[in-house]
């Protein structure tokens, strides 16, 4: 079977100059609660870069990637892997659920991609998800009843415990097998202890000390330094593509705490999850749906079920990775220009505006009311956000399917006011627009 991407058959001299006018290190984030589409936009602009980078988060994540009819989710791996000829990293910020890698790997080699390690590079110091990982995180869901978080129960909060704790497994293990197999016993005894008393179901000791040795054989070729494959690859003259995970407000810092995943999502995770520092990261791109959306609980200050019955009704917004249905309202600007902001986002890449294609008006939050005050930017607390009503504003709608367009100026007139006023309310240039799932329905601006 085929890749899913061939190079376009260009000259070596254009291809020569389309490069060295993108020739950048560019960081794409999630300017929401996630699932923005950034796999798609990060497989777009993938065609002139050269290594794509995996710098947080772990297999929670799901990028959907959908080229000629056919649909790949990526969990851990970078979507560059789709591409022929590019180079992919897991970074060090990254939590590796090694045995769901495994999976994805041979669910992605049956749809015809390649995996070597002469196209995926995984940190040495990236820290290990491992069973009873998930085991904690479901079973601290359990007991939090009807304030759950309402994670993915991929083992991804203890597993970040475990590294701030200073007792996490790291990915250099893999290519240690005796050293693994000792450590791993004993915190699989540890947490079984544990397990026993909560009466939560225990790990399987041999079990899975089996699996896990077996994986570390099949992933060792892959584990290498990948700092220093980033620095030298910059030197190279080689241009590096961050690709975020989850979104600003799961940000462990600038999240809509305690409902946030256990890493930094914004883009400097990007730096501090790969060892690129900022002074070499020449541009950053959030990614923000025409619409918003939100998985697992939290305060969701535009939520509308109108829209959620609509969208879900197209048979759209349903986890990439659990299937859950995605909560869904109305584009919350000030969520967008406060994830401008923290990241430095130079540049917006909209998606989905086809989702809006069969309204009679449409709905922007512009600002909130909190206890009678009008503010501009979200509040620190639950309560507060709670608080908030949205100030909206109304704009007709285009009420035409904007899937089949192919140049940004052939969108209706009401469609560009729609963006150009996303443009003046959040302060960043709307320079990608998507109009459907495919990657040939990605209009440059
Ligand atoms: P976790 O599992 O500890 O990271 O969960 C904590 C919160 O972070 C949210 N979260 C996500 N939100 C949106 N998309 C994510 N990935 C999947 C997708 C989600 C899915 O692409 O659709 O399939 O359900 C993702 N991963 C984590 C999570 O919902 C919690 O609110
Ligand atoms: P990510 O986690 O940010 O990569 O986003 P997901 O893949 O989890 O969710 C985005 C969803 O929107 C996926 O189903 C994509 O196929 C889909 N998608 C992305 N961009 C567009 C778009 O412009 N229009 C439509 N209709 N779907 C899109
Ligand atoms: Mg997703």
């Amino acid at each position: 079977m085929d890749f899913c991407h061939k190079q376009p058959n260009k000259d070596a001299a254009s291809m020569r100059r389309e490069k060295a006018q993108v020739m950048s290190n560019t960081i794409v984030v999630g300017a929401q609660w996630g699932d923005e589409g950034k796999g798609k936009i990060v497989d777009y602009l993938t065609e002139h870069t050269d290594v794509v980078v995996r710098a947080a988060g772990g297999n929670n994540a799901g990028h959907t990637v959908i080229n000629n009819g056919t649909k790949y989710i990526l969990h851990l791996i970078p979507s560059g892997i789709l591409w022929e000829d590019k180079m992919c990293v897991i970074g060090n910020g990254v939590v590796m659920d090694i045995l769901g890698l495994l999976e994805e790997m041979a669910k992605l080699r049956a749809q015809g991609v390649k995996i070597t390690p002469e196209n995926l590079k995984i940190s040495e110091t990236a820290h290990l998800v491992l069973p009873y990982h998930k085991g904690l995180d479901q079973a601290r869901e359990a007991k939090l009843g009807d304030k759950k978080i309402g994670t993915t129960g991929r083992g991804i909060g203890p597993a970040y415990a475990d590294k701030v704790e200073r007792g996490g497994l790291r990915a250099i293990l893999l290519t240690r097998p005796e050293q693994l197999e000792k450590e791993l016993r004993s915190r699989i005894l540890m947490h079984n202890d544990t397990f026993r008393a909560a009466g939560v179901a225990e790990v399987p000791l041999e079990e899975t000390i089996t699996s896990v040795l077996a994986a570390a054989k099949v992933l060792a070729p892959h584990i290498t330094n990948t700092a220093v494959y980033c620095h030298e690859a910059i030197r190279a003259g080689k241009s590096l593509l961050f690709e975020g995970a989850q979104g600003t407000y799961l940000d462990i810092d600038h999240g809509t705490y305690p409902f946030v995943t256990s890493s930094n999502t914004t883009s400097g995770g990007a730096c501090t999850g790969s060892g690129v520092p900022p002074r070499m990261i020449d541009k950053v791109v959030a990614v923000a749906k025409a619409y918003t959306t939100r998985v697992g609980s939290g305060p969701f200050i535009t939520e509308n079920e109108d829209i959620g019955d609509m969208l879900h009704n197209m048979g759209r917004e349903y986890g990439a990775t659990t299937g859950r249905a995605r909560r869904c309202g109305w584009l919350d600007a000030v969520l967008v220009r406060y994830a401008v902001m923290i990241n430095g986002a130079d540049e917006l890449a909209i998606t989905n505006l086809d989702g809006l294609d069969g309204l009679e008006t449409i709905q922007i939050c512009t600002a909130y009311k909190l206890r009678g005050e009008t503010i501009h930017y979200p509040p620190s607390t639950i309560e507060d956000i709670e608080a908030c009503e949205p100030v909206y504003e109304t704009h007709q709608g285009w009420k035409q399917d904007l899937s089949q367009i192919k140049n940004f100026a052939d969108l209706p007139d009401l469609a560009k006011a729609y963006l150009k006023r996303l443009e003046e309310l959040t302060g960043a240039r709307v320079s990608l627009l998507g109009v459907g799932p495919s990657r040939d329905q990605t209009l440059v601006a």
